[in-house]
């Protein structure tokens, strides 16, 4: 058996913002079309009117201020409500594998290593572009990596649950080195129609590569140990798949893209998170006191503040749990890997971070990590 580390994290930021603002004029235009279109049904009352959003709302809820997206045009088109891509022929490398591609080669950059050090890729996201060929494939082809690559899905945990996968095929020897790339371009399945989340999510790439300890640079992150959860709800749903086509659904169905029970969520993922890190550490020898970080998952700002004051017994500070999703929104898998990737830097060696993510399933995945000083120290 080996040890294992995280040697280095890659991002790929798209190249659009999206404020909340230009997201609720957006909203509330399409709003006042839909009102217009259903004027005698709303007069007679068998049609409910659309209310507008608010900027205002958005932020206090949640802390979203913005996100990034690959395309804006089409998101903010009142007459269109979602973005403009162009299909590509299948002799061009995908969109998920493009950006895929960018964030490997940023993590390989800061990790020193090419893709000749690297056995596998594992392309974990929330939602696959296609069923085959993987994504993995096409993504480990396109950087040169020998060896093998697959898709996976666990929603907003797939990044940790990959993460899982890749610590246990190097810890066993059949890699040197895993890159874990999660492609998460949420803005094509988001539901900007829909008032009570068309502001949630946002677009990105993160990679991480997880390497032997004995390989890996100094300065990497060991992987203390990984835990996985999962328990079965429908409070996040989406049902599109193949079967849509045998069934003769609507892809605009409203239960074919994401939808949720925000409240309940919020609600019951919080206790279980915090019970499930306080376990992974219990289980390590170590107590939420003993974490110098933790890099949590980002879907919504008090759900975060509420996790880390039951770790901590206290109101936690940003550097006890950093935030990105002011910036990035709910980025599904990729949002704990953001927070890692943009603040680990000050960890000194010896220190003990926890990854953690929680979302749809409900899935839970948690990674605790460990500074080192040099290679193999
Ligand atoms: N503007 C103004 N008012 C609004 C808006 C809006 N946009 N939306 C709702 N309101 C109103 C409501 O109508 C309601 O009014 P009233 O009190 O009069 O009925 C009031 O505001 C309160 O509404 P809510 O109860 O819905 O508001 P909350 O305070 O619960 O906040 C949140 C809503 C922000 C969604 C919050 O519940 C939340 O963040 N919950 C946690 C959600 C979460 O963590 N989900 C994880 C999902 S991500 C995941 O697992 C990955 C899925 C795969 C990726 C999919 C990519 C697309």
């Amino acid at each position: 058996m080996h040890r294992v580390a995280i040697s280095s994290t890659g991002l790929f930021t798209p190249p659009n913002v999206i404020t909340n603002a230009e997201l609720v004029a957006a909203y509330n235009a399409y709003a006042a079309l839909q009102n217009e279109a259903h004027a005698d049904a709303i007069a007679a009352g068998t049609h409910t009117a659309l209310t507008d959003s608010s900027a205002e709302f958005i932020e206090k809820a949640s802390g979203i201020q913005r996100r990034y997206v690959m395309e804006k045009t089409g998101v903010l088109d009142p007459t269109r409500m979602r973005p403009h891509f162009t299909p590509r022929p299948d002799t061009e490398i995908s969109l998920m594998a493009e950006i895929a591609v960018k964030a490997c080669q940023d993590a390989l950059q800061a990790a020193g290593k090419t893709a000749a050090d690297v056995d596998g890729v594992i392309c974990a996201a929330a939602n696959m572009q296609r069923p085959y060929p993987a994504m993995a494939v096409e993504i480990q082809t396109a950087l040169g990596v020998q060896g093998y690559g697959f898709d996976m899905n666990v929603a907003c945990s797939s990044a940790t649950f990959a993460l899982e996968q890749a610590v246990n095929a190097v810890r066993c020897g059949s890699a040197r080195a895993v890159l874990v790339v999660n492609p998460e371009i949420t803005s094509a399945h988001q539901a900007w129609i829909d008032r009570d989340c068309h502001f949630i999510f946002g677009d990105v790439c993160t990679a991480i590569l997880v390497e032997r300890l004995d390989l890996a640079p100094a300065g990497a992150f060991e992987v203390l140990g990984t835990k996985l959860l999962s328990t079965f709800s429908n409070n996040i749903r989406n049902n599109h798949g193949f079967m849509w086509r045998a069934e003769d659904r609507n892809p605009e169905d409203r239960d074919q893209l994401f939808r949720q029970e925000g409240r309940k969520v919020f609600k019951e993922v919080c206790p279980m998170a915090a019970e499930h890190m306080e376990q992974h550490l219990e289980s390590l020898g170590m107590t939420p006191q003993n974490v110098r970080r933790f890099w949590l998952h980002q879907a919504n700002l008090g759900m975060n503040q509420l996790i880390a004051k039951k770790l901590l017994g206290r109101e936690a500070t940003l550097d006890d749990a950093p935030v990105i999703l002011d910036e990035f929104a709910n980025t599904a898998s990729a949002g704990s890997i953001i927070a890692f990737h943009r603040h680990h830097a000050d960890i000194a060696a010896g220190e003990v971070g926890v990854i953690c993510s929680f979302g749809a399933g409900y899935s839970i995945g948690s990674v605790v990590v460990k500074r080192l000083s040099s290679a193999g120290a």
